[in-house]
């Protein structure tokens, strides 16, 4: 994959971002949400590849756009075959409320590699480099704590474990909390919390838990690009799940993912943040009609992680006019 690439992709996170971040806190999650969605398909017009989105808004007859099967960027002969996995507004209810941790993302892939995720949920174990290799969904949270408290040369005390506060964990809350570790609750947005195990100071060191299924193949990009460590299993909660799943391609249905089984080859992953989290600043707006931007571009192949900061012109950029028109 061409690393120039990864620098045209994060224009369209940051388009993204921008539009959603316009209504942050403004309880209206769907208009958060169309904002991004709108802003994101319309960047990918300014990108030269044939891409197809794998990972998306859902499914043809559900998402009028970006839609898995649809195809993005300017088609060429010689522009490159990748497939995306996508997120335009990955926590809309944090967004909508104004909370920690919204982000744009996209992760890219070269063509026919990333699992093709049904929207079903996943539980999810995703820790950085300093724990890759000692992780194991199969294994209880007081194992997989306590290994990576050695790993990381910890006490277990020690160590960090972000979890999705939500009924379905409250066993895993009560058995992570017997262990001593420390936890760290949150609303909504797994995948900036998944990334944020593998980035050193983000004070992150675990997450587990269950969440969306397709969110744990773009978390497993990214953590691929940083050198950690992803694993999932799908969860299904009817059979019509189950039968979707087989549909899109999925072999065995109860297969613990390992990280090269989610996101194999060179995987490409770029986000920005949209409200302020451990993995990004969120959007910030400036006097003169400017604001700044926070965003994350990586590559599996060099391991480069690069944060970019970006200032922007409200009144010059076309998704500035956007939010200047306002809703
Ligand atoms: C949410 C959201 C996550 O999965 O947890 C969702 O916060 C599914 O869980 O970021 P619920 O149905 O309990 O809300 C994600 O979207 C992605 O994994």
């Amino acid at each position: 994959m061409d690393r120039n690439l990864a620098l045209e992709f994060v224009r369209i996170t940051e388009a993204a971002a921008l539009a959603s971040s316009k209504w942050m806190g403004r309880g209206d999650e769907k208009a958060a949400d169309q904002a991004a969605v709108d802003a994101m398909r319309r960047a990918f017009n300014s990108i030269r590849i044939n891409g197809t989105v794998v990972i998306g808004e859902g499914e043809r007859d559900e998402a009028p756009m970006l839609y898995i099967g649809e195809k993005v960027g300017i088609a060429s002969a010689d522009a490159p075959e990748v497939d995306i996995a996508l997120d335009p507004l990955e926590g809309t209810t944090i967004c909508a409320q104004g909370g920690v941790g919204a982000i744009s993302v996209i992760a890219v892939a070269e063509r026919g590699k990333f699992l093709h995720a049904p929207d079903t949920y996943m539980d999810k174990i995703a820790c950085g480099p300093g724990a890759k290799n000692v992780i194991d969904i199969d294994a209880p949270p007081a194992v997989n704590i306590e290994n990576v408290a050695k790993a990381l040369g910890k006490a277990v005390s020690e160590v960090t474990v972000v979890i999705l506060n939500r009924p379905r964990h409250e066993k895993l809350i009560a058995e992570v909390r017997k262990t001593g570790a420390r936890i760290h609750l949150i609303g909504d947005g797994d995948v900036s919390a998944a990334v944020a195990t593998g980035i050193r100071d983000s004070g992150i060191d675990l997450l587990l838990g269950v969440g969306g299924a397709p969110e744990g193949v773009i978390s497993a990009a990214a953590l691929k690009c940083l050198g950690g460590d992803f694993q999932g299993r799908l969860k299904f909660r009817t059979e019509d799940e189950r039968t979707r799943a087989t549909k899109m391609g999925v072999k065995d249905l109860d297969r613990a993912f390992k990280l090269e089984d989610l996101a194999p080859g060179h995987v490409m992953f770029c986000a920005t943040g949209i409200t302020a989290g451990p993995l990004l600043d969120g959007v910030r707006f400036w006097p003169g009609h400017r604001c700044s931007t926070q965003s994350i571009v990586m590559r599996s192949a060099t391991g480069t992680v690069r944060r970019i900061e970006a200032e922007h012109s409200l009144t010059l950029k076309p998704d500035g006019m956007l939010l200047k028109q306002g809703h």
